[in-house]
């Protein structure tokens, strides 16, 4: 069975979002295998979002995942990872369809509420990150 790392962002956290954002993958039929509160360490979010490090968001994007408490998720079943992707919705949730959580909850890049891996390589790689 296909797992996937979700996370809810701090934005998400901080504005009571979690039980919305689980509902969503409960309600799709996603099962939950582990999960952990937790604030991201600096050098956990720079290896996190390592594919982007020269990106000019960069440092802003580890700034906000490290702002506060993020809720951290492996979601499994079949196609965990296309699934999640598509519940949680565009990255820019100005793009993101009506009904998807990025669409639904989020208006700007910078904080759109949820993360979700975007293949099985990746899942393993962050899953063993943030629960190994
Ligand atoms: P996703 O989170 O949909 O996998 P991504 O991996 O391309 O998207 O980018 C990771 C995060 O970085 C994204 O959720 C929000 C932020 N981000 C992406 N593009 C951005 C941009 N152009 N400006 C600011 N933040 C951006
Ligand atoms: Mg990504």
């Amino acid at each position: 069975m296909e797992q996937t790392f979700v996370m809810v962002k701090p934005d998400g956290v901080s504005r009571g979002l979690v039980g919305a954002v689980v509902s969503r993958f409960e309600n799709k039929g996603l099962k939950l295998a582990a999960v952990k509160l937790m604030t991201i360490p600096q050098e956990l979010a720079e290896r996190h979002y390592g594919e982007h490090r020269e990106k000019k968001f960069f440092g802003e994007l580890v700034e906000f995942i490290t702002s506060g408490p993020v809720f951290a998720m492996v979601w499994e079943g079949p196609q965990a990872v296309k699934n999640a992707r598509s519940i949680i919705g565009a990255t820019n949730p100005a793009e993101a369809v009506p009904g998807s959580i990025r669409g639904d909850y989020a208006l700007i890049v910078d904080s759109n509420i949820v993360h979700g891996s975007d293949s099985p390589e990746s899942a393993q790689r962050e899953i063993g990150l943030f629960f190994g």
